[in-house]
Order: C-alpha cells, then sequence, then structure tokens
C-alpha cells in the first residue's frame, strides 16, 4: 500500500503554535459548518490525532483544518482542534490561520471572513502582519458564582463566552511573576471540576492577576480541554475577559485592553456594544503570528504510530 501525504503548515501566536492543514486533508461529508465537523469527527479524526499527538506533534498544540467556505464571499472554513476533542473557535488559531494564507500568498493585507463552528469571524490583516478578530458575540452569564476546591479554598468565578465557554477567577497565585505552572494547572483543574458540576459547557478556566509588562492591563493563565495551558493570552479568553470587563463598567467601548498571556506575550482587546441591554459585546482582539514549519506529513500504512500514539 502507498504512503498517505498531505501538507500542514505550522505557526504560533504569542508562543501557543498552531498546525494548519492546507492541502490534502480529507474532504467532510455535508453543505455547511456545522455537517462538516460532523463528519470530520465521526470519519476523520484520526488526521486529528496524526498531527497532534506523539510522535509527529505536541499536545499543546492545536490544529486547523481549512476548508473551501460554505458562502463563497467568505475566505474559508476551519475547524479547529486539539489533543482531546474539536473547539468552536480559537482566537490565537485563527490568527496563525491568517499567517498562514498571506505565507502561501492565498491572501493579502485586508479584511478576509471565516466560517467557524462558532460563526463567523472576521480577521483584519495589517500591513505590519498584524491581525484583529472580530470574534462572534460574546457575553457573561454568570458573575462572582463562589467555588469550593479541595485543595485551594473557595474562589469566586465569573462565566462567560468569547467562543467557548470560560470559567474567569482572579487568584493570587497570580500575583507571582513567575507562578508555577504545574500548581496553576492543578488549581485550575480542581477550579474546572467544581464549575462543570453546575455548568458542563464550560471547557476553560482563566486565572488572572495584574500584568507583568508596563502597557499591560492583566495577565491570564488559561486551561484548555486536554489539560494544556495556552501560552498565548488565548483569543477566545480574551473576549470572554472583554465580556466581563464590559458587564461590569471597567471598559467602555472603543478602549484599548493589552492582555498578557502566561509568557508575558500580549493581545490587544477592544469592544463595541452589540446588545447593551442584554450585555453582548462584538470583540476585537489583535495579535500576531509567525509561521515556523512546513511540513509534508508522511503516513506510512507499515507505521503502528502513522495516526499518533
Ligand atoms: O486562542 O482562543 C484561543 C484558544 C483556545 C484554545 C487555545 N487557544
Amino acid at each position: 500500500m502507498n504512503n498517505l501525504q498531505f501538507r500542514v503548515v505550522d505557526s504560533h501566536t504569542a508562543g501557543e503554535p498552531t498546525r494548519t492543514i492546507v492541502s490534502g486533508g480529507p474532504k467532510p461529508e455535508g453543505e455547511n459548518i456545522n455537517e462538516w465537523i460532523q463528519s470530520i469527527s465521526k470519519d476523520f479524526d484520526r488526521f486529528r490525532t496524526a498531527i497532534i499527538l506523539e510522535p509527529r506533534g505536541s499536545e499543546v498544540m492545536v490544529g486547523a483544518h481549512l476548508l473551501p467556505p460554505a458562502d463563497p464571499k467568505n475566505t474559508a472554513a476551519v475547524i479547529f482542534f486539539n489533543n482531546v476533542g474539536y473547539l468552536g473557535m480559537c482566537g490565537h488559531g485563527l490568527i496563525g490561520v491568517v499567517e498562514t494564507l498571506r505565507y502561501l500568498q492565498r491572501i493579502a493585507p485586508g479584511t478576509h471572513s471565516f466560517e467557524t463552528v462558532a460563526g463567523i469571524v472576521q480577521a483584519e490583516l495589517f500591513d505590519d502582519f498584524t491581525v484583529q478578530l472580530k470574534n462572534v458575540p460574546s457575553y457573561r452569564t454568570v458573575e462572582q458564582l463562589p467555588l469550593v476546591t479541595p485543595s485551594f479554598g473557595t474562589v469566586h468565578a465569573d462565566i462567560a463566552y468569547g467562543g467557548n465557554w470560560f470559567c474567569l477567577v482572579k487568584h493570587p497565585m497570580m500575583n507571582d511573576t513567575n507562578p508555577s505552572k504545574s500548581q496553576l494547572l492543578k488549581l485550575a483543574t480542581e477550579i474546572l471540576e467544581q464549575c462543570r458540576l453546575t455548568f458542563p459547557e464550560v471547557d476553560h478556566v482563566e486565572l488572572f492577576g495584574p500584568p507583568v509588562t508596563p502597557n499591560g492591563n492583566a495577565r491570564n493563565f488559561v486551561l484548555c480541554p486536554g489539560a494544556m495551558y495556552d501560552r498565548s493570552p488565548c483569543g477566545t479568553g480574551t473576549s470572554a475577559k472583554l465580556a466581563c470587563l464590559a458587564a461590569s463598567g471597567e471598559l467602555k467601548p472603543g478602549e484599548s485592553w493589552i492582555q498578557e498571556g502566561i509568557l508575558s506575550t500580549s493581545f490587544e482587546g477592544s469592544f463595541e456594544w452589540l446588545d447593551s441591554t442584554r450585555g453582548i459585546i462584538t470583540p476585537f482582539v489583535r495579535g500576531r503570528a509567525f509561521v515556523n514549519g512546513d511540513l509534508n506529513v508522511v503516513i506510512d500504512p507499515n507505521d503502528p504510530f502513522a495516526w499518533g500514539l
């Protein structure tokens, strides 16, 4: 039997990797992204495991599967995935996809729109190669919910949607300029477990504290599904944070918010009200990605770990 081959382009956005399938990937059944994700997760999940898991990938990576759009006025459809499954949206990932398309000379600076499972996301590619996302409608649903963790006592959580569901907690551990990642992971995992007892839709935890750079407004640590933490400030997490700031009146429409991640890299955020009576915003998130790999993936049918382990 012959090898199967397909091409992926690697990038990182503020330190967080994205691996985009740019050609030779599977062609799912269906007419639109909601049907395509069903088909991909049911019939082609091995492409996810092949490129994210060992021995070829890294569990930290987010994958992006590029597809022709259902509506030709959009640039592309994108299905995001990680070490354990599929994501409705991924902010750092979409910035990586835009940079990947620029690297491939498939797009030029200007405004591009993408079909994601969470909805249409616009991306403006600037001449300096930064990308600003106009993300899906975002909102806070719960304020200061007490959660009792087994090892860290009671924390207070806001729950908000920014393309994914987040539980956001201000925590003193984030006051440390170089906090222990394993302790942050333990804390965030315990918070997630408690939160999901009542809100099973929540699958990301965002711990936050003061900034460490002169221009920053806050720094976060984001636990993603699959027990990995985001090296970037997290695009959907920044959107959820903006929704909380808007709801509490701490940030006004059009004002800038510099969101640092755990590597002290940052995204610039701002928002417009979509529906101020219901607290729904349109978030804007700006960042930069760099392409750092262009790989021809080889699936050798004799390799027991060709599809990942
Ligand atoms: O940037 O939205 C994001 C994201 C979600 C999971 C990892 N990164």
